[in-house]
């Protein structure tokens, strides 16, 4: 039986006048709306407002777009319902619509290279290199920023926090000495990883002067929520005479200046907060000092210098993070994979000229002084040279230990 079924004829079109005003007046609504909310921070920095200006151009392009799909939905909806009795029967039998189809092809393609081109002009303006450029080499480690500005004879000035003068160009050199980091300040709206083993660059003119945010924004550790540090951006003169007090240092091969807080403890945590187990006061001002000096209370199982006890400093330092060691279950690849290589740097004429011709000379001398002498195919600053004075003597001894008893 088919009674009650068939197709519908085609509906006499409806006029598109209504869509038409209602589309008008939700565009200029959605617009103001849109412009209105601050999608951004103030803006302090010349890519900031080229950004911003580009995200406002995105913005009022998708409103139209959106008011447009939504009200031809609605109308459709409401004008071409179901009405009682049409429960059994099909819509009219309409295939394609040459010219409708033409038009919804041509017009977004158009669209988006449009804005695809105008994108690229900003990116291109963004990275634009500037001549009489201020470089600021930025290290990342966990879970600090240092900045360093550079000067001649290979010294530079550090900081941890960063000056920069207003309105002039500057390149940021940016290095992580750990993990994956993440260069942020929010109010330049310009931002890039530091990744170990890379030097990444960004480039920024700040115009506005003022006191921002510096963050890390790319998950690091226990610490990332710490890790943060502000940016002051002077008048020239006032960043000149900033400049002009600052100590002049050597340049260090991890970035960091000499007896930074940085070389051993993160700053604005306590040493004994609970991102370190340091049972040592943290009293005092030299770095160190302020490193642990292990106490037999701290271990229970292992203690003293034994290969136990270097086994579990192996794990605590940090070491297992960029070093491979069967023995540790480590899988770190930063680093030489200890478990295959270490036996034969030891032995290269140049390494036992450097580190001594015993396997414990050898490790011992890699670990506390780590950029004399550098296995091939890795390069100086990335391995900390700080765990003499952050492990201590025993610590130390422990973990070479550790290592000659797995070395063989
Ligand atoms: C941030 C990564 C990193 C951490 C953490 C680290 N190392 Fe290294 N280590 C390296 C790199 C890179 C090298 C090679 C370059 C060099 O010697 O400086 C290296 C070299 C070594 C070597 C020499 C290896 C060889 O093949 O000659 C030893 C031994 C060593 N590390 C032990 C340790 C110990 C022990 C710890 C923990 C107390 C540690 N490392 C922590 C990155 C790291
Ligand atoms: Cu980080």
């Amino acid at each position: 039986m088919a009674a009650g079924r068939g197709e519908l004829p085609v509906r006499k079109p409806h006029s598109i006048v209504p869509m038409l005003i209602f589309g008008a007046i939700a565009t200029a609504v959605g617009i103001w709306i849109v412009l209105a909310i601050h999608w951004f921070p103030v803006d302090a920095s010349q890519q900031a407002k080229r950004t911003r200006i580009l995200y406002d151009v995105l913005l009022i392009a998708s409103v139209p777009i959106f008011v447009l799909v939504i009200t031809v939905i609605g109308f459709s909806i409401y004008w071409y319902r179901m009405r009682p009795g049409e429960e059994l029967v099909d819509g009219p039998p309409i295939h394609g619509n040459t010219r409708l189809e033409v038009i919804w092809t041509v017009a977004p393609a158009i669209l988006i290279v449009a804005l695809c081109t105008y994108s690229v002009t900003v990116l291109y303006a963004n990275e634009a290199n500037h001549k009489n450029a201020l470089t600021v080499d930025v290290t990342a480690r966990q879970w600090a920023f240092e900045f360093a500005y550079p000067q001649p004879d290979g010294k530079a000035v550090y900081s941890p926090f960063l000056y920069l003068p207003n309105g002039r160009p500057v390149v940021f050199r940016i290095r992580s000495l750990d993990v994956i980091h993440s260069f942020f300040v929010p109010n330049f709206a310009e931002k890039i990883d530091a990744v170990p083993g890379l030097t990444t660059t960004l480039r920024v003119t700040p115009t506005k002067r003022g006191t921002y945010a510096v963050e890390c924004t790319e998950l690091c550790g226990a610490g990332h929520a710490f890790m943060r540090s502000t940016a002051y951006v002077l008048s020239p003169t006032a960043f000149k005479t900033w400049m002009s007090k600052q100590p002049v240092q050597v340049r260090t091969a991890n970035g960091l200046p000499t007896g930074s807080v940085l070389q051993t403890a993160v700053p604005g945590i306590p040493t004994t907060g609970p991102f370190t187990s340091s049972t040592a006061s943290s009293t005092s001002t030299s770095p160190a000092t302020t490193s642990t000096t292990p106490t037999s209370t701290s271990t229970t199982s292992a203690s003293g210098t034994s290969p136990a006890a270097g086994k579990a400093v192996f794990a605590s330092a940090g070491c297992s993070g960029c070093h491979t060691l069967a023995a540790a279950a480590a899988t770190g690849v930063i680093g030489p994979d200890l478990t295959t290589r270490l036996a034969s740097d030891c032995a290269t004429p140049a390494s036992q000229k450097i580190r001594g011709t015993t396997l414990e000379a050898c490790i011992d001398k890699a670990v506390t002084d780590p950029y004399a002498y550098i296995p091939s195919g890795y390069s100086a600053g990335v391995m900390p040279s700080t765990f003499a004075s952050s492990l201590g003597p025993t610590k130390i001894a422990a973990v070479v230990n550790f290592l000659v008893s797995v070395t063989k």
